[in-house]
């Protein structure tokens, strides 16, 4: 996947998914586009839950490639989430993913805040299970996302604890605390986009939420 300071990628793919599935009258539930932030530190799996998302398959099943490759800057994409062998229900939503260090230069969240930032209504706050410390910095997320969100509709939160099949390497007390102190969470989910566990839960939920709006 590619990233560019100047063009955000919204891929030939994407784009022809939603709009085959306008022009061949598909019946199924479509609820209207969303837009999403995807918060976290560097390496919790932004990029990565994207891109199961899109796959519709764990990591373990289409790995992304041997290396990780931080996001530089943002990248958007068009992702359409349909629940197996659910009601059919699917949700389409466009998916903003920034890079995972706050401290760069130029970031996304402060410098294009309008793009980051504009018309998202959910949050997904991402940390890992084996990392306190990516749950200690969705504070200073929190804080700056907030500072710098104008839109009209009310933001929410999900906190979202990826890498689970790392096993837990903290107090969950910590967790429970983040959400209690967090009134704008909606939501907690326990996923690893490696071997899929947790990402059926999270796909029904968001689509029904979608739905909902
Ligand atoms: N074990 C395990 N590894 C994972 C999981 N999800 C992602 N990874 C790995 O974690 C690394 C970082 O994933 P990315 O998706 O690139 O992380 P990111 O949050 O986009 O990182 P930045 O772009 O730097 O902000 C990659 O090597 C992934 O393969 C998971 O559920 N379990
Ligand atoms: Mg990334």
């Amino acid at each position: 996947m590619t990233n560019s300071l100047n063009s955000p990628q919204l891929t030939e793919e994407s784009k022809t998914a939603t709009t085959a599935s306008i022009l061949s009258g598909d019946t199924t539930k479509t609820a209207g586009v969303m837009k999403i932030l995807v918060a976290g530190s560097g390496a919790v799996g932004k990029t990565t839950l994207l891109r199961v998302l899109k796959d519709n398959k764990p990591l373990e099943i289409t790995p992304l490639s041997d290396k990780y490759h931080r996001t530089p800057f943002l990248n958007i994409e068009t992702v359409s989430v349909e629940r197996i062998g659910g009601t059919g229900s699917r949700g389409v939503f466009l998916m903003v993913d920034v890079a995972g260090q706050l401290d760069l230069p130029i970031h996304a969240l402060r410098d294009f805040s309008s793009l980051a930032l504009g018309s998202v209504e959910l949050v997904l706050l991402m940390f890992t299970a084996d990392n306190l410390q990516s749950l200690l910095d969705l504070r200073d997320w929190v804080s700056i996302i907030k500072t710098q969100h104008t839109g009209k509709k009310p933001l929410r939160f999900v906190l979202i604890m990826n890498k689970s099949d790392l096993g837990m390497n903290m107090d969950a007390g910590l967790v429970r605390q983040f959400l209690e102190s967090e009134p704008l969470t909606t939501a907690y989910f326990e996923i690893s986009c490696m071997n899929g566990q947790g990402i059926e839960e999270f796909k029904s939920w968001l689509t029904r939420y979608a739905a909902e709006q």
